[in-house]
């Protein structure tokens, strides 16, 4: 346990310090190289490495209709109907997230506009790896769906049986992604952001990833050529906040929930009460033993932290500092606390507001800024499948009333020509007047 009020400066911060993120010069090398022979050799390369990293027998790219029809229809009847609930949850929560157009007129006669219009091609990315997530497939495709991107395709990567989870392609159908690609890793977001012959080019490439798929991402994102990225990302994280009348098994399964991830996962818990802390701490070593993934999970908890705050203003300072992805308030009238909440990418409210709501069904999306980007960055939202832009129109009367202030500034920035096509056109319009 960590007393908060006896570290130094240094020591908070240490503390609070994440893993270093994995972008060796050898990372990046590895991943240039994929990305350089993507481009150069198309689809080629990407089967070369799909068979070489994931599936030895890949005939083709494409997950054919037929295939995605009978994996879909394999999924059991229960998990189909949570699924369902899940998808209209989080539809209804993007659907209220649709922006609107804007037309305001600034000066009289000078109208300014600013519409919203969907990305086009948009790329979601779903890894493979030990779990595979359909719920992510929603988290992504629900608000493609529901901005209207008309072209939104998935690529994941081939499991033992040459195919993908069943509950994948039952997810992907329900948000209408269009075409679903048998391919993952560096090479999956190569392809994507530069196109192939088979996988056409998308403008933003969305989804979580290992580190190849997190440097790739970042590696097209810096190419004009390339793909926009949805955020940076880094290991999954949680922060509890909890006083002496928390539930400390609730406390327990919530830093599990995160644990269970991945062995880099962070779970910290910061505390005003030593009892719950050291409760919590029994119910973790309890809890552990009985879970299929304690193998993952046990790692990423020998580098949970828990921190002894002097007060629960100071836990939340705590917590600020930090900027978790996940923040779990398990305080009473946790509500009341939000003013003083800086920063975390979502926040879950009193004891019966498990992370696992959001990750999966209660509508909000768990695709989250980590590694203290929730700073920065927001949690995504449907906004990030539109790109905004404005429009212009002034009438003869909007020169007239806003010509001057452009000449005065264009002329203070010695800017002649901008000066000159304000200049030409009022002009213009006092040659008008005089003639009528
Ligand atoms: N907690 C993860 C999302 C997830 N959890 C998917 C379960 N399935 C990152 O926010
Ligand atoms: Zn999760």
């Amino acid at each position: 346990m960590i007393i908060w009020s006896s570290l130094s400066k240094l020591e908070k911060k240490t503390a609070l310090s994440r893993p270093a993120m994995a972008n060796s010069q050898q990372l990046k090398q590895t991943v240039g190289d994929i990305i350089a022979s993507v481009e150069s050799k198309g689809d080629a390369a990407v089967i070369d490495f799909t068979r070489k990293f994931d599936y030895p027998d890949l005939q083709s790219l494409v997950l054919s209709q037929e295939n995605i029809d009978t994996l879909a229809s394999s999924v059991t009847a229960e998990v189909a109907g949570a699924i369902d609930i899940a998808f209209n949850n989080i539809k209804a929560f993007h659907d209220a997230q649709l922006p609107s157009d804007i037309a305001l007129t600034t000066t009289p006669g000078v109208n300014c506009e600013l519409r919203f219009t969907p990305l086009d091609a948009v790329g979601l990315y779903i890894p493979g790896g030990s779990a595979p997530l359909p719920s992510t497939v929603l988290m992504l495709g629900v608000p493609a769906l529901v901005a209207g991107c008309d072209n939104k395709l998935l690529c994941t990567p081939p499991n033992k049986q040459g195919l993908i989870a069943p509950e994948i392609a039952y997810a992907a159908r329900k948000c209408g992604i269009e075409a679903i690609y048998l391919c993952g890793g560096a090479q999956a977001i190569a392809a994507m952001a530069l196109g192939t012959d088979t996988i056409p080019q998308v403008d933003k490439i969305f989804g979580p990833g290992n580190s190849f798929v997190t440097e790739a991402k970042q590696q097209v994102s810096l190419r004009a050529d390339g793909a926009a990225i949805d955020m940076p990302a880094g290991p999954s994280e949680v922060l509890v906040l909890a006083d002496e009348f928390a539930d400390a098994e609730f406390v327990a399964s919530d830093l599990l929930s995160q644990a269970e991830h991945g062995p880099d996962s962070q779970a910290i818990l910061v505390s005003n009460s030593e009892a719950l802390i050291e409760s919590a701490k029994a119910a973790v070593e309890r809890q552990l033993s009985t879970l299929s993934r304690a193998d993952i999970a046990r790692p990423a908890m020998e580098n949970a932290r828990y921190i002894l705050a002097d007060s629960i203003d100071d836990a939340i300072l705590v917590s600020n500092a930090y900027a978790p992805e996940h923040l779990i308030v398990q305080i009473e009238d946790a509500r009341s606390l939000l003013p003083k909440i800086k920063y975390a990418g979502s926040i879950f409210l009193g004891p019966w507001s498990p992370e696992s709501a959001g990750d999966y069904a209660s509508g909000t999306n768990h695709v989250l800024p980590t590694y203290g980007y929730a700073k920065n960055y927001s949690s995504l939202g449907l906004l990030d499948f539109m790109r905004r832009y404005t429009i212009q129109e002034l009438s003869a009367d909007g020169m007239r009333n806003l010509g001057p202030a452009i000449m005065a500034l264009a002329s203070a920035e010695g800017l002649d020509a901008h000066e000159q096509a304000v200049a030409l056109r009022m002009q213009k319009l006092a040659n008008a007047n005089d003639k009528g």
